[in-house]
This record gives structure tokens, C-alpha cells and sequence, in this order.
């Protein structure tokens, strides 16, 4: 029997949510994206009607708001952005969801979505806070588990070096790495505060701000050795600074390069590409949707991990669907510590 329970009178009838209007050129601009005042969305057959709590703003929105073809599609013009959102089932017309249950779901950007109950997963916010469940737990943190341990191979003993190492994914991947074994862990952030939580607090062995000096330069004083492992966030100059430190069988996984994200022309890439040759290197691009055969193992490595504080882990939230652009743009800037949150 479906479940739906009649709203309250007091149940709000519109409900907000983020349109994109026009194409981004270079950085996104207010004027590209509009908040729209719709009804709120009537739950069809197999569906519920979901209260979102958290939206999760994440740097591959950028790529889905260009018309060029990609892993995802083009968010449409004059319609929702999509995302990760975590929310409560306000009415239910599916078995197995239950007014009061919490999902993780793909509709964000909004308020109120009505979602196929088969396109949730249910979370439990008893088990750990709701945020989370798009973050340290979540598509950032498998991103690191699987980077880092599938792509990379990481290995005991191993010197690994993480750009974005502040962020959502690089500050996961660096804990892992030293929680596995790694011999060194090397970071780079963008501001000094952010060096500072890599070395206080996240057991970095080494860090640097890579706006202070060439990443080469900061790079080759951090890892004298060299490095076998580059967890690249970044691209651009970092990229070519890992691959020249690269040592003898060094892996790279190439998880983002936000540095590009917003370039208007295509950028060039690293000119030391050779360097493989010397060094038998391997370098191998990755999307988390090709690992969540990981997922439950990640869960049960890192939930514990996290539990016992053992894994360390920021998130910047700000609050109000309003909030939601800025927030986005929050994250190219580097405004976040940790994942980048908006709370509803
Ligand atoms: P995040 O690292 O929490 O936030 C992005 C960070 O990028 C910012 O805080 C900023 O920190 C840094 N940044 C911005 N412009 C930069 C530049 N020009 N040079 C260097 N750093 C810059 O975001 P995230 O969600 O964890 O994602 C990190 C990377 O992983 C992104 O490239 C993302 O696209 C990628 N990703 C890939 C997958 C996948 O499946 N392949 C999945 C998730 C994420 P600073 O203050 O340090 O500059
Ligand atoms: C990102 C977040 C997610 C990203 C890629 C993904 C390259 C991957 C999504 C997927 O596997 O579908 O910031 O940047």
C-alpha cells in the first residue's frame, strides 16, 4: 500500500530552485542562473515527495552548465540543476519509503523534489550526521578511497603528493594515505590557513601554499626524494611539477583539474610528458562512478575511520537555498575548507 500522508495545512505550496539561463563564458556569473519560485511538485505513482536538507556544490556542476559534450549531460537551459541533495520524505507514493525517512538523491539545486523512490538511497541520520552522507561518506570520499587505492595503487612506503589537499577529496586522500602507510604526505592549498589544518591537523608530513612560489619549486624542497604517487585535483602547473618529481613505476590519477575548469580556450598540456618514458610512469584518468563496487568496502574502512576521529574531516555550510549560487562559486574560488555544503 502506498504510504502518502496528506500535507499539513501549514505545508508551504511553492518551493524554490536554481535555473540556468545562460551558458557560462570564463567564470559564471549571476546573471547566467536565476532563483524560480515554482509550485511545489506533485509525487507521481513510485514516488516521493523529498524535503532536501543539505545541497551538495561541486566543481563537475561547471562542466555540466557547457554545451560540450562530456561524462554527464548539459544541465538544460531554463530548467533545475541537478546535484547531490540529502532530504526527508515529506509524502510517499512508494512502498518502500516512509514519510520521515531521509534519502540521498540526485535532485538538488531546490527545495522540494519529487524523486523515483528507485533513484534514492536511503540514509539514516542516526548513523551519521545528514551532511556527511555527500561528503567524508559520501561521492567525495569514495572519490578519494578509490583515486588513491584503486587507480593509484597506492603502496605501503609510497611518497604521495595531493593537490587541492584542503578540499573536499584531497584532504580525504591524504589521511587515507598516511592511515595505509604512506611514507610522506605532501599537500598543496591555497591559502596558509589551509597549509596550517594539513599539517595541525591532518598529518600531512609536508605542505605549501601554491601561491607563494612554482609548485615545482615548493614540490622539489617537499619531496627531495621524488614522489610516487600524485593525486591530481588540480592539473595545469601541478601536473607538470608531479611529473617531473615522478620516481622510477610512479602513478598519477587524474581525479579533476579544477585549475581549467573556466579557461575559454583549451589549455596545454604538461611539456614533460616524456618523463613517463624515463620512468615506466603511468598516468590514468577516473571517474567515481566506474568504483562504487567499492562503495560498501569504503564504508566499512572509512566509517570507522571517521568515527573514531581517526580520519579528520571539514565542511564549510552555508546556510539557505538563496546561498546556493554563491556557494557554487565559493568553490572555484577556494572559499571552502572541507566539502562545500549549503544547509536548508
Ligand atoms: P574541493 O577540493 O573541496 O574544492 C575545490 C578546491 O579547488 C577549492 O577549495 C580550491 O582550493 C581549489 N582550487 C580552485 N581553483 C584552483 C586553482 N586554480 N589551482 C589550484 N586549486 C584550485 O572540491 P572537491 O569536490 O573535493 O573536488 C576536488 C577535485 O576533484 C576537483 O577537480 C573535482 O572536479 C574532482 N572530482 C573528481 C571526481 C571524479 O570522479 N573524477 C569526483 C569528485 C571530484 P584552494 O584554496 O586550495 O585553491
Ligand atoms: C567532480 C565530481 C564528480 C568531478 C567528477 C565527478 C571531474 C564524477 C562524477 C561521475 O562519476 O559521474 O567534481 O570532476
Amino acid at each position: 500500500m502506498p504510504n502518502t500522508t496528506p500535507p499539513s495545512p501549514s505545508f508551504p505550496t511553492t518551493s524554490r530552485e536554481w535555473h540556468l539561463l545562460t551558458r557560462p563564458v570564463g567564470w559564471p556569473k549571476p546573471e547566467d542562473f536565476a532563483l524560480v519560485e515554482v509550485p511545489v511538485p506533485v509525487p507521481g505513482e513510485g514516488q516521493v515527495l523529498v524535503r532536501n536538507r543539505y545541497l551538495s556544490v561541486d566543481p563537475y556542476m561547471r562542466g555540466r552548465m557547457s554545451a560540450a559534450k562530456s561524462y554527464a549531460p548539459p544541465y538544460a537551459l531554463g530548467e533545475p540543476m541537478l546535484g547531490g541533495a540529502v532530504g526527508e520524505v515529506v509524502t510517499s507514493n512508494a512502498e518502500n519509503l516512509t514519510p520521515g525517512d531521509h534519502v540521498l538523491h540526485y535532485e538538488g539545486w531546490r527545495e522540494y523534489a519529487a524523486v523515483d523512490a528507485t533513484s534514492t538511497v536511503k540514509v539514516d541520520p542516526a548513523a551519521a550526521p545528514l551532511s556527511t552522507y555527500l561528503g567524508v561518506l559520501g561521492m567525495t570520499g569514495l572519490t578519494a578511497y578509490a583515486g588513491l587505492l584503486r587507480v593509484a595503487d597506492l603502496k605501503e612506503g609510497d611518497v604521495v603528493f595531493i593537490s587541492g589537499a584542503a578540499g573536499a577529496v584531497g584532504g580525504q586522500a591524504g589521511q587515507i594515505a598516511r592511515l595505509k602507510g604512506a611514507s610522506r604526505v605532501i599537500g598543496s592549498a591555497g591559502s596558509d590557513d589551509k597549509v596550517k589544518l594539513l599539517l595541525d591537523e591532518y598529518g600531512f608530513d609536508a605542505a605549501f601554499n601554491y601561491k607563494d612560489a612554482p609548485v615545482a619549486d615548493q614540490l622539489r624542497a617537499a619531496a627531495p626524494d621524488g614522489i610516487d604517487v600524485y593525486f591530481d585535483n588540480v592539473g595545469g602547473d601541478h601536473l607538470e611539477a608531479a611529473l617531473g618529481a615522478l620516481n622510477l613505476r610512479g602513478r598519477i590519477a587524474i581525479c579533476g583539474a579544477i585549475s581549467v575548469y573556466n579557461a575559454t580556450a583549451p589549455v596545454p598540456g604538461p611539456r614533460n610528458l616524456p618523463r613517463l618514458i624515463q620512468t615506466r610512469g603511468r598516468i590514468e584518468g577516473f571517474l567515481v562512478r566506474d568504483h562504487y563496487d567499492l562503495q560498501p568496502q569504503f564504508v566499512q574502512e572509512v566509517g570507522p575511520w571517521v568515527a573514531s576521529g581517526a580520519l579528520k574531516y571539514r565542511e564549510t555550510v552555508v546556510e539557505g537555498v538563496e546561498n546556493t549560487l554563491e556557494a557554487f562559486l565559493g568553490v572555484l574560488r577556494g572559499d571552502n575548507t572541507g566539502k562545500m555544503i549549503v544547509r536548508l
